[in-house]
């Protein structure tokens, strides 16, 4: 018999190329890992950020607002009323008429919706009798 050259293996190539495919695998999954681990999380930050939200929390007597600033135009608007008593918010720019109405909340009621909100100084305030007054009030600023 002849020995059929072609189609002998060369170990040592064969290890070396495998090592490569394995290394090169390798890598591929820890992109992919390290992609979906963090793609989802980052787009919904730029998204949140981009639309503008803003959660104001209701309680005896403050209002608590998740930030100081939004940006100007849509923002998604949520209030919750983690008091024991209803609540409501009313916000108005300063120097406008127009006032965003939020309904009156019972406590652990939760309201969002999303409001268009020109760029300025807004206060934000609870109008039910003497809730302002002993605290329910807050600045907003939209830019
Ligand atoms: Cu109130």
């Amino acid at each position: 018999m002849t020995p059929e050259p072609h189609r002998r293996k060369r170990p040592a190539a064969l290890a070396r190329s495998t090592a490569l495919m394995l290394a090169a695998a390798a890598l591929a999954a820890a992109a992919l890992a390290s992609a979906s681990a963090g793609r989802p999380r980052s787009q919904a930050r730029v998204r949140a950020s981009a639309a503008g939200h803003l959660q104001v929390i209701e309680v005896e007597y403050r209002l608590m607002l998740s930030r100081g600033v939004v940006r100007a135009g849509a923002v998604g608007l949520e209030a919750i009323d983690r008091g024991s008593d209803p609540h409501d918010l009313r916000l108005r720019r300063l120097g406008s008429n127009h006032e965003v109405i939020v309904p009156q909340l019972n406590p652990g009621q939760r309201w969002d919706a999303t409001v268009r909100l020109p760029p300025g100084t807004y206060r934000l305030w609870c109008s039910l009798p003497e809730h302002a007054r002993l605290g329910m009030s807050a600045t907003l600023r939209v830019r």
